[in-house]
C-alpha cells in the first residue's frame, strides 16, 4: 500500500511527462499523414514514365542476352525447344480469347491480333513486333499427308500446295496475302485423276496460320497452322462452313 501512495503522490509530474511525450508522437504521426497524403496527390506520371523506361531498356538487354545465348545453341536444337513450347501451350490454352496473340516469355499478356507486326510495341516485351517476316516464300512447296478426311470430294491420299506470290502490304499489316497452287492426283475409284486449283489466302502473323478460301463450290476452305516456330511443317484442316474441321492433313515443305 505504502508503494502505491508514493507512486500516486509522484503521479502529476509523470503525468505531465506522458502527455507532452503522446502530444509530441502525435504531431510526428500527423506531420506524417500529411506527407503521405501530399505525395499521394502529387502528380507522379513523371515517376512512372521513368520507371516504365527503365522496365524498357531492361526488357531489350534480356532480349539481347536471350539472343545470344540462342546463337550460340544448334539452331536446329532452338527450333525443336520452341516446338515444344508452342505444343505444350496449346495444350495447356494461351488464356486469351480467339482473336487475340499470348505475348508470351513469364510476362504472359493478351493483344489483339489486329495490333501484331503493325509496328507499335503493344505487348510489353515487344513480342508482338518481334516476327515480321512472312515465313513463306514464292515457290516454296508443301505436302500434305492425310490424317483423316470425312468430307473432300477426291479423298486425296497427299496433295501438295506451292506458292505463288506473296503480298506483304494489304489493308491490315497484321496479315500478308498468299497465292498457291493446290495440285493432286488422286483415284476416286472410278478414275485416275489430277486436279490443280488457284488458292487465295492470307497468312496470319499473330497465329502463324494461313487461310485459303473456298477454291470450288463444295465450300471446303484449307488452313495450314505452323507453331511459331518450325515453318517447315504446318497442321492442315479442311472445314466447313459451319467452322467443323473435317479434314486434317499434316503438310511438310519439300523444297
Ligand atoms: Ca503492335
Amino acid at each position: 500500500l505504502a508503494v502505491s501512495s508514493r507512486t500516486a503522490a509522484a503521479s502529476p509530474c509523470n503525468r505531465l511527462i506522458r502527455h507532452r511525450q503522446n502530444m509530441k508522437g502525435g504531431t510526428i504521426t500527423v506531420v506524417l499523414l500529411l506527407a503521405a497524403v501530399a505525395w499521394a496527390t502529387e502528380d507522379h506520371t513523371g515517376d512512372f514514365d521513368k520507371i516504365d523506361d527503365r522496365l524498357d531498356r531492361l526488357t531489350a538487354r534480356l532480349v539481347k542476352l536471350e539472343e545470344r545465348i540462342e546463337s550460340r545453341v544448334d539452331p536446329a536444337r532452338v527450333v525443336r525447344a520452341k516446338s515444344l513450347n508452342a505444343k505444350v501451350t496449346q495444350l495447356e490454352g494461351t488464356g486469351c480469347g480467339t482473336h487475340d496473340f499470348q505475348c508470351g516469355g513469364s510476362d504472359p499478356q493478351c493483344v489483339g491480333l489486329l495490333l501484331v507486326c503493325d509496328g507499335i510495341k503493344d505487348c510489353r516485351n515487344g513480342a508482338d513486333e518481334a516476327t515480321c517476316q512472312v515465313p513463306l516464300k514464292t515457290g516454296d512447296v508443301f505436302e500434305g499427308h492425310r490424317v483423316f478426311d470425312r468430307c473432300t470430294r477426291r479423298q486425296p491420299e497427299v496433295f501438295n500446295f506451292e506458292i505463288t506470290a506473296i503480298q506483304t502490304r494489304t489493308a491490315f499489316n497484321a496479315y500478308a496475302r498468299v497465292r498457291a497452287n493446290l495440285v493432286m492426283e488422286y483415284d476416286d475409284g472410278v478414275v485416275d485423276g489430277h486436279s490443280s486449283l488457284p488458292l487465295t489466302g492470307l497468312y496470319s502473323f499473330g497465329t502463324h496460320k494461313v487461310v485459303f478460301t473456298p477454291p470450288e463450290d463444295d465450300r471446303l476452305g484449307l488452313s495450314c497452322e505452323f507453331d511459331g516456330a518450325n515453318f517447315d511443317r504446318c497442321v492442315g484442316r479442311t472445314k466447313r462452313d459451319s467452322g467443323e474441321t473435317c479434314a486434317k492433313f499434316i503438310f511438310t515443305k519439300k523444297h
